[in-house]
């Protein structure tokens, strides 16, 4: 059985147990926050979340943990079996985690926890999202799915990226995703149909109402 460390609040978190819930795998979740302990650092190096404990070790960043469930369980596969197709929701994964994740995240604490944000940080991730998601449109296929015809883990990961940069933007540009990816409101519907999508969503706001109040 695989151990999963983080904690449900956490998108790259969710991503990973979306991963392990579609393919049908068991695993137990081992309630983690980042740290900085010794024996932390010793599963997941830069001591974040999340960590996926299999029989011959721990592996860690998110990308590299979905790689291996497909490769150790590809009878339900979310990489399209062509390799350029696969490059393709690879690009489109790597685009959202740059140029999407990790501009919003530069906010997420003053959006969700009361830190400082400047006025020069507010105006420099503007302009980053603009560009980020001017590049992200141009990949994006949402016929339905994200990366095509397809579900595939650029699905998982747009969507847990999409649904907390969200908040982000909302909360501290006034900015609403919806508004600056064309299709992303139908896709969002569309992944919200899934069980264990909603399943995940429920452990995550009750954990984030918890945090947060
Ligand atoms: N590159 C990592 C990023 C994971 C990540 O940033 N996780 C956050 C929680 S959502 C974390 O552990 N943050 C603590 C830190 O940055 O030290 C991955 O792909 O798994």
């Amino acid at each position: 059985m695989y151990k999963l460390y983080g904690f449900p609040v956490s998108n790259y978190y969710n991503m990973v147990k979306l991963a392990l819930l579609e393919k049908g795998l068991d695993f137990e979740e081992v309630i983690t926050r980042p740290s900085q302990e010794e024996s932390y650092l010793a599963k997941s190096p830069m001591g974040k979340i999340p960590c996926l404990e299999v029989k011959e070790g721990p592996i860690s960043e998110t990308n590299v943990i979905l790689d291996y469930l497909e490769e150790v369980s590809g009878d339900r596969p979310f990489y399209p079996e062509d390799a350029f197709q696969r490059a393709k929701v690879r690009e489109l994964m790597k685009a959202t985690e740059l140029y999407l994740e990790l501009v919003a995240r530069r906010l997420l604490g003053g959006a969700l926890f009361g830190q400082e944000m400047s006025e020069a940080l507010k105006d420099e991730v503007r302009g980053q999202l603009d560009k980020g998601c001017a590049a992200l449109n141009k990949l994006l296929r949402f016929s339905p799915y994200a990366a095509g015809e397809t579900f595939t883990y650029a699905d998982f990961m747009l969507y847990y990226t999409v649904t907390l940069a969200n908040i982000v933007t909302q909360k501290a540009l006034d900015v609403s995703l919806e508004d600056k990816l064309p299709g992303l409101a139908d896709w969002l519907a569309l992944m919200e149909q899934n069980a264990h999508i909603l399943s995940i969503n429920g452990e995550r706001d009750a954990a984030l109402k918890a945090m947060i109040g």
